[in-house]
């Protein structure tokens, strides 16, 4: 393909595409349309690649995925010169992998490191977006590609008096380059989501004193980390394309467990046999036991049930071990977290859980946090709150589409796009892995993979007939939402209090914006987009009507 890049009477510099963000999104769109001949801008705000690998350093951050998996599979070169050393590697390890990749393929050169872009604006009567950073940048480009991720801005909890903390205060998603010392201190942790589970378990053994600030307690379960032998990685390394294969056809786009069989349909002492063994296996063992746990209310209370009779048997203090059994949610509604030692963390005389809803928090003073009954006075208070996930990060640029139609308001009552990659009013603007996409609920590179590659047919495809704008129709994109919401009613994750509904942040708009549906159906959908040369669910230039909002 070649460059329609022009020079433009003004000193702006003139790209076909700026991407936004160097995670694994980010990566593949600079590699992709780098080697498509076009003229690239990549903007990051942090001082290297990496994503949220980059900026989660945290004690004990670790992917919940098998390694061969979390990995990309466009580049067979890649995929034989790496190896990797366990199951589910820890952060320095995807790091290291992340920094390979961009050495291999020479993906930096593209990429302005330290810069945030602040805003995206689409100039109609030219047919450009002008993109600006907190560098001063200004550049004009045919397409911009917002590959800022669904988990990039940390939110901090809603309680009075974070800034008046003396001691040292450490936030999970940015956490500091040098190494940082627990030995003899008193740390305080917020939060129990993955995030906490993964930081109490290695900090608690450090820590003079670990206390545990609990509001809802999530389901954990074994991760049974294995280093990976060399037959084994030698096997995997002739069967890449194979496992590829296989993990784009499967629901959440990775090779995971699932099975066909409905949780009713087996004996009681069958049922406990295969949870026991799912027990024993780890990892996401149990997710794969049975067809219907996030369907079947009852089936999925059951395998809860079990879990809770785990947890039981795991901690030594029985009132910890009730606080610490999760009720009221169903087990999957919540990202299922994977540990190697969380429950017997809190054997430890050191660790003490801090039930937030027996004893709620109420302010943060310059020497701890003060709860209802008390002052617990901390020398490092940790913030494993979650992220403003999905949207927040493309809700941080001030995008403005045609008609000056801000993402802002068109999302003022939830998330809306087609496909989770485009949105009706705003031309040539993409997204990988978008809210309305699967999102969270798959592969996350399997699905930056699928996006680039479509966002990079549909360049191909308006260069070869020389279109200059596109966008998806409002039909294409109601249709679109409904199939979504359609899907998601059916689903137990509208259950649990999460991030996924938007139910972590004040007065953000409320459901499930991700598609539910699977990874292939996922990808027949986008497939369908395509059909007719894009002519059933798309508007190309001359662009005309106004936007949906
Ligand atoms: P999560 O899963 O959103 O967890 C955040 C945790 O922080 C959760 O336990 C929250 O409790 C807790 N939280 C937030 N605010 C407060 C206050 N004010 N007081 C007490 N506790 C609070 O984020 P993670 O970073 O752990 O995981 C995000 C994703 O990263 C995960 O899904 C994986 O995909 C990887 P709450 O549930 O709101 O009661």
């Amino acid at each position: 393909m070649t460059s329609i890049s022009q020079n433009s009477s003004t000193a702006t510099r003139r790209l076909d595409v700026v991407i936004v963000g160097a995670g694994f999104g980010g990566m593949y769109a600079v590699h992709k349309f780098n080697a498509m001949g076009l003229k690239i801008q990549g903007y990051e705000a942090g001082s290297d690649v990496g994503g949220v690998w980059y900026w989660n350093r945290y004690p004990g951050a670790r992917v919940d995925l098998p390694s061969i998996d979390y990995s990309f599979g466009f580049s067979p070169e890649v995929e034989q010169e790496w190896t990797w050393s366990e199951q589910f590697a820890a952060q320095p390890e995807l790091l290291r992998y992340i920094n390979f990749v961009a050495d291999r393929l020479d993906l930096r050169r593209h990429i302005q490191f330290n810069t945030r872009v602040t805003s995206a604006e689409w100039d109609d009567a030219r047919q450009v977006w002008v993109v600006k950073t907190d560098q001063g940048d200004v550049v004009e480009a045919t397409y911009c590609i917002m590959a800022t991720g669904p988990l990039s801005i940390p939110k901090d909890p809603e309680i009075p008096g974070i800034g008046r903390f003396k001691g040292e205060l450490l936030r999970a998603g940015r956490w500091p380059h040098q190494p940082v010392s627990y030995a003899g201190k008193r740390v305080g942790v917020i939060g129990t989501g993955s995030t906490g589970i993964q930081i109490v378990q290695e900090v608690g053994p450090q820590a003079g004193e670990l206390f545990v600030f609990q509001r809802t307690p999530s389901f954990t379960m074994p991760m049974r980390n294995v280093p990976l032998e060399p037959d084994y990685v030698a096997e995997v390394k002739r069967n890449y394309a194979g496992l590829r294969e296989s993990a784009r056809n499967s629901p959440a786009g990775g090779i995971r467990p699932a099975s066909t069989r409905a949780f009713f349909s087996v004996t009681p002492a069958q049922r406990l046999s295969l949870m026991e063994d799912a027990w024993k296996q780890g990892g996401l063992a149990m997710l794969g036991t049975f067809s219907d746990l996030l369907v079947n209310e009852e089936a999925n209370e059951h395998v809860a049930e079990f879990v809770r009779g785990k947890i039981g048997e795991m901690v030594k203090d029985p009132v910890t071990a009730e606080k610490l059994k999760p009720r009221g949610y169903p087990i999957f509604a919540r990202r299922p977290c994977l540990d190697s030692s969380y429950y017997e963390t809190f054997n430890l005389p050191t660790v003490h859980l801090m039930d937030c809803n027996e004893d709620p928090i109420l302010e943060i003073t310059d020497k701890g946090v003060r709860t209802q009954s008390g002052e617990v006075e901390l020398d490092m208070l940790i913030f494993a709150t979650g992220y403003d996930g999905l949207t927040g990060a493309m809700l941080a640029v001030d995008v403005q589409g045609r008609d000056g139609l801000r993402v802002s308001r068109k999302w003022s009552e939830g998330a809306r796009s087609y496909l989770g990659i485009m949105m009706a009013g705003f031309p040539n603007l993409f997204m990988t892995t978008g809210p309305n996409g699967p999102a969270a609920l798959a592969n996350i590179i399997r699905i930056s993979e699928n996006d680039v590659d479509w966002i990079a047919d549909a360049m191909r495809h308006m260069s070869a007939t020389g279109q200059t704008a596109m966008e998806p129709t409002a039909e294409a994109e109601d249709g679109w939402m409904k199939t979504v919401a359609a899907l998601s009613q059916r689903s137990l994750l509208n259950k649990a209090k999460t991030w996924y509904l938007g139910a972590n942040v004040k007065d953000k708009p409320q459901g499930l914006s991700m598609f539910t549906g699977g990874f292939p159906k996922y990808r027949e959908y986008c497939a369908l987009a395509t059909q007719d040369g894009y002519r059933a669910h798309f508007t190309f230039d001359p662009v005309t009507g106004s936007a949906s909002s």
